[in-house]
């Protein structure tokens, strides 16, 4: 770990002019649940960052078969215990590296992620979708509704058919950064080069 000044960490997240910066607010209304609860569309260089407002959540990365099992070596976030008087919010952001297969996140606060099916995915498909996600964390039962944003970042270059099947190669061969940020900006830990 090490850390560096805002300045340096803003230019590292947003240093590609095409990247997107989508939020995710964690914890909205006193629920279970991220909101959005997926994006789609995501590419290499996006943003995502999540505000946490309520309680304590986490994100926490995990796999399309095991939802609210904690993947080794993956990204997480940690608790962000939020007090209900809070007037500003704690903030984790990650910036994909790599968004050739679907990225699995979820809420380690039990039972949020078995009982709520607090759960989060970036680039689900037609096979591997939100809903299968879900319903395997839940074991079946209801979860929350989801809600999706689709991305509007129109730069793709059509690797579909020469990138492996995503169906099996699922979290195999992916990479994040994780940048962790606060409102009050205390100190900023910059994890530099995380690779899965
Ligand atoms: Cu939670």
């Amino acid at each position: 770990m090490r850390f560096a000044t805002l300045a340096a960490v803003a230019a590292s997240l947003f240093s590609a002019a095409s990247a997107v910066q989508y939020n995710v607010t964690v914890g909205p209304n006193n629920t279970n649940t991220y909101d959005p609860s997926s994006i789609t569309g995501v590419v290499a260089g996006d943003v995502i960052s999540f505000r946490f407002v309520s309680k304590s959540h986490s994100v926490t990365q995990s796999t399309f078969d095991q939802p609210c099992v904690a993947r080794a070596g993956g990204v997480d976030s940690g608790f962000f215990p939020v007090d209900a008087a809070a007037t500003s919010f704690p903030e984790w952001t990650i910036q994909i590296e790599n968004a050739s297969a679907p990225l699995w996140f979820f809420c380690a606060r039990a039972p949020h992620c078995t009982a709520a099916g607090m759960v989060f995915a970036i680039n689900p498909t037609a096979e591997r979708t939100f809903q299968a996600f879900q319903a395997t964390a839940t074991g079946g039962a209801a979860g929350n509704t989801g809600t999706t944003t689709t991305g509007t970042n129109t730069t793709t270059t059509g690797t579909d058919g020469g990138a492996a099947d995503p169906a099996t190669t699922d979290s195999g061969a992916l990479s994040l950064s994780a940048h962790k940020l606060t409102t009050m900006l205390v100190g900023i830990a910059l994890v530099a080069g995380f690779s899965l």
